[in-house]
């Protein structure tokens, strides 16, 4: 049977925080199955599900392709996570939503997600402290660096914006997102993540599976150099 992800331990959030990787099909160079499915053999540990953006998915086929996606997980053992669409998130019992600062009332969806995991994109101390106070599970920190997958990010924050919510009290789990990549995915966890959310550092690839398992293998040197 797949594991359930309900009321996730603190510990648990983390471990899977690691390789975070989010897609959808504007994202990928191959079919989203193949894509994720190679990903997981790489060795990420939770996937979000993002159809967003210019030529993304609508009602039917965003939910047939979440389905597929949520499928493989489950085989797998790794949380799905959708982006933003409650409903999509309920529809298809995910095992968790993540939001952004837009996204609506934020109160509101942590009771409508009631005890599934809940993650808030948040650039800066006030935005983390106010997600800790609403019961987010983790938060995502960004732009750690340039991206051209997002085109309305805030202001590159870099890993130094962790550093600065860890020196302030903010101890739930943390990702950082944005520009991520092989060569800087060091930086954002020394900063203080506990791990990386990533999209084209993976998804650009013609072979996922390589590039998700040289990031998995940096993720843990970083963190027993540490
Ligand atoms: N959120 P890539 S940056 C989805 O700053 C997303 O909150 C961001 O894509 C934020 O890994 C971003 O290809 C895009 O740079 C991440």
């Amino acid at each position: 049977m797949a594991k359930s992800f309900q009321n996730i331990s603190l510990e648990l959030m983390k471990k899977h925080l690691k390789l975070y990787f989010v897609m959808g099909s504007v994202n990928c160079l191959k079919h989203p199955v193949e894509v994720l499915s190679e990903a997981i053999e790489g060795g990420i540990t939770i996937f979000q599900y993002r159809e967003k953006g210019k030529g993304a998915l609508q009602g039917e086929e965003k939910l047939q392709l979440g389905k597929k996606l949520q499928f493989l997980c489950k085989q797998n053992d790794i949380p799905f996570i959708v982006n933003d669409d409650i409903n999509l998130a309920l529809e298809l019992d995910a095992d968790g939503v993540h939001i952004g600062q837009e996204d609506g009332d934020i109160s509101k969806i942590r009771k409508l997600v009631g005890t599934k995991m809940l993650g808030i994109s948040t650039h800066n101390l006030s935005e983390a402290t106010e997600a800790v106070k609403l019961g987010a599970n983790y938060i995502g920190v960004g732009p750690m660096y340039e991206t051209n997958t997002k085109l309305d990010t805030n202001e590159v924050a870099g890993p130094d914006m962790i550093r600065h919510l860890r020196q302030n009290n903010i101890k739930i789990p943390i990702v950082g997102i944005g520009g991520i990549n092989q060569n800087n995915l060091k930086l954002v966890i020394n900063a203080g993540a506990d791990g990386v959310a990533l999209i084209s550092a993976i998804s650009s690839f013609n072979h996922p599976r390589e590039a998700a398992s040289k990031l998995i293998e940096t993720i843990n040197d970083a963190y027993t150099i540490e």
